[in-house]
């Protein structure tokens, strides 16, 4: 059986998390942090999660993992079979993850626990956001999902890399990032009223608070 590590904060662990479950595949759940030891660093080389072990072998690497997911556990599909629509939902969760997750991340320490980000990253991160936001806009069709009327993974990429986005604007620049890409508010409520993501999201409210300690203990 496969193992997936990580914890249930990280908004990219719980990517696969919803794929998994969307897929109803069974698994195990390794509950660990990133971190650098070398035990960690021999099964994920830069020590980040998610990190998928299978039988063949370990595999970093969201959007990767993703995609391997995809073809082990081909039913519900998260990509269209066409060649060009599902280059198109790449490139949408490509987008997702470098435009705004990326940008956002610099703030998280800020944001999330209570350290102090440069007014210089700060101001890079702003506009990084908005511009992100109005590329996503361009190619986004929101009708109602991402890249049309299938749930894909670029909608995966969308839940966790927007709301974490739209937190950070609204947090430090006091911006409504998501009003930006017409659609993108009705696509993350609607996403949010799946029960399967009400469920990452009740097993991440409950994992916070261990997180917390964890961090301040690293001081
Ligand atoms: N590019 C990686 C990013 C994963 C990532 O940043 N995970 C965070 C947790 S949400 C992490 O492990 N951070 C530890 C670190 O940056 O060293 C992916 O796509 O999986």
């Amino acid at each position: 059986m496969i193992s997936l590590y990580g914890f249930d904060v990280s908004n990219y662990y719980n990517m696969i998390k919803l794929a998994l479950a969307y897929k109803e595949v069974d698994y195990n759940r390794v509950n660990i942090y990133p971190n650098q030891s070398p035990e960690f660093l021999a099964l994920s080389p830069i020590g980040k999660v998610p990190m998928l072990e299978t039988t063949e072998g370990c595999l970093c690497e969201t959007s990767v993992i993703l995609e391997y997911i995809d073809s082990q556990y081909p039913t519900p599909s998260l990509y269209p079979s066409d060649a060009f629509a599902k280059a198109k939902v790449k490139e949408l969760a490509k987008m997702c993850e470098l435009y705004l997750e990326l940008p956002a991340r610099r703030c998280f320490p800020e944001v999330f626990f209570g350290q102090q980000v440069s007014l210089e990253t700060k101001k890079e991160t702003k506009r990084a956001l908005i511009k992100g936001i109005e590329a996503l806009a361009r190619v986004a069709k929101f009708n109602p999902y991402l890249a049309g009327n299938e749930f894909t993974a670029a909608d995966i990429f969308f839940l966790y890399s927007a709301d974490m986005a739209s937190i950070v604007a609204k947090k430090t620049f006091d911006i409504d990032l998501l009003v930006m890409a017409p659609g993108a508010k009705e696509l993350l409520l609607l996403l949010k009223e799946m029960p399967l993501v009400q469920q990452i999201s009740e097993d991440r409210k409950i994992a916070d608070i261990e997180f917390k300690k964890y961090i301040a203990s690293l001081g």
